[in-house]
């Protein structure tokens, strides 16, 4: 994100240039505001408790779609404990506090564990705890798992006085009977039910609260490439979405650029958007003769490179402005003449045109912010794109 970020500072610091001197702070702190949301994204954080094999870096892989820690088919591999990141280099990381069973020998004598535990939480607060557990043993050893669950919430509330959500993810349900039939089989199905009541159950005697039971398959195959195999998975992309609901705002970013799960990546851009054209609205609004429309053009400017920057590539200056060209929202001359127009209209009857830019700048800004989710995120070509742009400015600025 850096470079975006950079060459949007510079676009507003040109832009603020041409904003007379008495609104230029002003200005300047509603855009920071906004950049803030735009670009200071830090990366999800998630604590995963489950036992040796209950499929954590199988989960992992299955929200990115793509093969990011070793999957440990033989040993036990991953740290204990500690926090580390999952990373991507297009898309960003996730960081990880694995948590799982305490009692496994290789992590040591379990007080020394719970130690380790306690400091890194301390170090961090985990933005979900994830209590995965293999469908075929949510009878088996439970106890153990839910009190470890209860300690480290208890950590937390201590730390930060605050309940983390927890989601209670039921993996491998394709591992139950019947096994040789698929995941819909009204029997299988039958069996997932029966798995999920009895977790429920539990950790209703632990008056344990969580956000949601979900059964899900994480099963994915690939080769050293990297190519995908097989594909298992079923209900990810639910998990996904929850995960995305239950993030602080400033880690929603990432983790929707890490899923790549179309829906998500457009109630993100959507998140975006909305400050944009609350922002556009309420620079309009200041009865700053033309001034404010490099300032509405620099707020749009950077709400289509946050959207395009979404879809997981590094986005210029060049291709952003491309995008505005090519669906015919007109930055240049067209719309300085237009909107100096309108300032005249401000200035002529004070309040009364600020009514009217307001308007129009919120109709603008959603409009362009429709087209890019449609280009950026669906793909859709920059022709279908302009069409959006026309459809929704119409929509807009009916209502
Ligand atoms: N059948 C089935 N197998 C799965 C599923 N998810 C993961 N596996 C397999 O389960 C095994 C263990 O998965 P891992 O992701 O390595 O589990 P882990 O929790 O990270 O294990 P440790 O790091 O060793 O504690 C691997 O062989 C996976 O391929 C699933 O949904 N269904
Ligand atoms: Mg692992």
């Amino acid at each position: 994100m850096n470079k975006t970020t950079e060459w949007w500072e510079k676009v507003i610091e040109d832009l603020l240039m041409l904003t007379p001197q008495q609104y230029r702070e002003s200005i300047k702190q509603k855009i920071k505001s906004m950049n803030d949301m735009f670009f200071s994204n830090r990366s999800p954080r998630f604590a995963i408790i489950g036992r040796r094999g209950a499929g954590k870096s199988s989960l992992i892989n299955a929200v990115f779609g793509k093969p990011i820690t070793k999957v440990g088919a033989v040993l036990s591999e991953t740290m204990f404990g500690t926090w580390y990141k999952c990373s991507d280099v297009d898309r960003g990381a996730i960081e990880i506090l694995d948590t799982r069973g305490l009692g496994d020998a290789k992590n040591g004598k379990p007080e020394d564990s719970m130690q380790v535990l306690r400091k890194s939480v301390k170090d961090k607060c985990p933005d979900a705890i994830i209590f995965l557990i293999k469908a075929s043993e949510v009878d088996s050893r439970l106890q153990e798992d839910l009190n470890q669950l209860k300690e480290i919430l208890k950590f937390c509330k201590i730390e930060y006085s605050y309940d983390i959500p927890v989601l209670c993810v039921v993996n491998k349900v394709d591992e139950l009977m019947p096994i040789e039939v698929p995941l819909e089989d009204a029997e299988k199905q039958e069996n997932i039910t029966i798995a999920l009541k009895h977790l429920e159950s539990q950790f209703n005697l632990l008056n344990i609260s969580t956000i949601k039971f979900l059964p899900i398959c994480t099963y994915m195959r690939f080769d050293q490439n990297g190519v995908v195999l097989t594909d298992r998975r079923w209900q990810v992309n639910i998990l996904v979405d929850y995960l995305f609901e239950i993030l602080p705002k400033e880690a929603q970013f990432e983790f929707a650029r890490i899923s790549q799960q179309k829906e998500v990546l457009a109630k993100m851009a959507r998140i975006i958007g909305t400050v944009a054209c609350t922002t556009t609205a309420a620079v309009a609004s200041v009865p700053l003769p033309i001034a404010d429309l490099p300032v509405i053009a620099g707020i749009q400017i950077a709400m289509i490179t946050a959207i395009a920057s979404l879809s997981g590539r590094e986005i210029s200056q060049q291709t952003v402005l491309e995008f505005i060209g090519g669906v015919g929202a007109s930055f240049g001359i067209g719309m300085a003449l237009r909107e100096a127009a309108r300032a005249i209209i401000k200035f002529l009857i004070p309040g009364g045109g600020s009514v009217i830019s307001a308007s129009i700048a919120y109709a603008g800004t959603y409009a362009l912010q429709e087209a890019a989710i449609g280009y950026y995120i669906y793909g859709k070509s920059i022709d279908e794109a302009k069409k959006m742009y026309q459809n929704s400015k119409e929509e807009k600025e009916k209502s």
